[in-house]
């Protein structure tokens, strides 16, 4: 059995595979297919792109598609880089120079507010179906110099609430438990079989 994910991000990738894993799925990606065109992100919202990637996609390939559009939102900075969280230090820069841009801008900020939060919508496209949407947050604070290996993008910088640890810090399965992917998917678990038969 296998699921069709709509994303370039192998980070992304990664954990959606685990999690699939758990349900009897493999999954594919954007990277199994290099000839479809690269679907641009031209909405508003986290909704907007991410119907904009399944659907697009699950057109193309005629089955079902599972897209996800998620970014870090940071109560300082009014909610940024938010949607533009992938792009925040320029298109197709390294998650290492996105996370300098992110401690810069942060500089003057004192500890107190530096809260924020992690978003992720997933859309669940098929031919001929209206999608199915869900979406979670995880909150946390930035902190000032990047700690741990594991995960991707901000993780090194997201110390997650309630604990006194970054998202990098944790294992795979323990940030699958808590985040705002693993939260959403839990929430797509329910849904999403029924969704498929109906
Ligand atoms: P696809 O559109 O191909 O899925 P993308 O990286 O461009 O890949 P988004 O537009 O949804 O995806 O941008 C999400 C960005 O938000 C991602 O590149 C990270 O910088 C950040 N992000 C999202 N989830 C994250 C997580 O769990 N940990 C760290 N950073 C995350
Ligand atoms: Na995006």
């Amino acid at each position: 059995k296998t699921i069709m994910i709509a994303t370039g991000n192998m980070g992304k990738a990664k954990e959606f595979a685990k999690m699939f894993a758990k349900a009897g799925y493999q999954i594919k990606t954007l990277k199994d297919y290099p000839e479809l065109p690269e679907v641009a992100e031209t909405g508003q919202t986290f909704e907007e792109n991410a119907r904009l990637k399944a659907e697009t996609i699950a057109n193309l390939l005629q089955c079902p598609v599972l897209a996800d559009d998620s970014g870090l939102k940071v109560d300082a900075l009014g909610g940024m880089p938010g949607i533009y969280s992938a792009r925040f230090a320029g298109e197709h820069k390294s998650d290492a120079s996105n996370n300098a841009k992110l401690l810069h801008e942060l500089t003057d900020v004192p500890d107190e507010q530096r809260t924020a939060q992690f978003h992720c919508t997933l859309v669940f496209a098929a031919p001929k179906k209206p999608s199915l949407v869900v979406e979670a947050q995880w909150p946390g604070r930035i902190g000032r110099i990047p700690k741990g290996e594991n995960g991707f993008g901000y993780d090194p910088l997201f110390i997650v609430d309630g604990l006194d640890k970054t998202a990098a810090e944790l294992t795979a399965e323990e940030k699958n438990e808590i985040s705002h992917r693993g939260l959403a998917m839990k929430k797509l678990a329910s849904q999403w079989q029924a969704w498929l038969e109906g």
